[in-house]
């Protein structure tokens, strides 16, 4: 079932580093695909990158997807975290390791700033394992970024695809 999106476009980034996690990016863009009012619109490549903060962890897997949406950016984030519960995610710290983290990146001109959500995700603009994928995809929006933040950015061998349009 999906319902006739009013085209806001929305970038999520979603990243993995337990388990199968080429996998697990592939699930999310399918549960997006089914998602009522969400159309997703465009897919990145998929980055191999170095943790960027937390403990001593696995590389991640990373990706953004674009979306036309007429959801929130709170509704997106209700979203977000049932693909993050679906993929079994168990939050044991902040920054450790996971087996799906979705975040809402940019909804259309949204700003938000409550304790729960923050719209643009406050750390987007310094990260190469955001940018260099949304670069992918909008190129329009990755200015000269810092020096240094692609650095431990890599593309993976692998690709997320779009299933067939319901
Ligand atoms: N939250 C607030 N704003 C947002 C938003 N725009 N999108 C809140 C999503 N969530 C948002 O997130 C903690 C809380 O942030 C949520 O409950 C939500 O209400 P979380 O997913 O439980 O924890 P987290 O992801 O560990 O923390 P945080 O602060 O969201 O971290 P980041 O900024 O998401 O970074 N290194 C590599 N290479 N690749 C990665 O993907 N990811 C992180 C997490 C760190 N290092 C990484 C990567
Ligand atoms: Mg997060």
């Amino acid at each position: 079932m999906s319902t006739q999106p009013v085209g806001t476009r929305a970038y999520l980034g979603l990243g993995a580093n337990l388990g199968d996690r080429a996998g697990a990016l592939q699930r999310a863009v399918n549960s997006l695909m089914a998602a009522p009012g969400v159309e997703v619109v465009a897919l990145s490549g998929v980055y191999v990158t170095e943790p960027v903060g937390g403990p001593e962890q696995r590389e991640f897997f990373n990706a953004v997807v674009a979306l036309e949406t007429d959801l929130t950016a709170r509704e997106l984030l209700e979203l977000a975290q049932r693909l993050e519960s679906d993929a079994r995610r168990i939050r044991h710290e902040r920054w450790g390791p996971r087996t799906l983290d979705v975040d809402i990146l940019l909804v259309g001109d949204t700003r938000l700033d409550e304790p729960d959500l923050v719209v643009p995700h406050p750390r987007m603009w310094e990260r190469g394992f955001v940018l260099a994928p949304l670069a992918d995809i909008a190129p329009e929006l990755v200015h000269e970024p810092a020096s240094g933040v692609w650095r431990g950015v890599r593309r993976a061998d692998v690709s997320l695809v779009l299933p067939e349009h319901r």
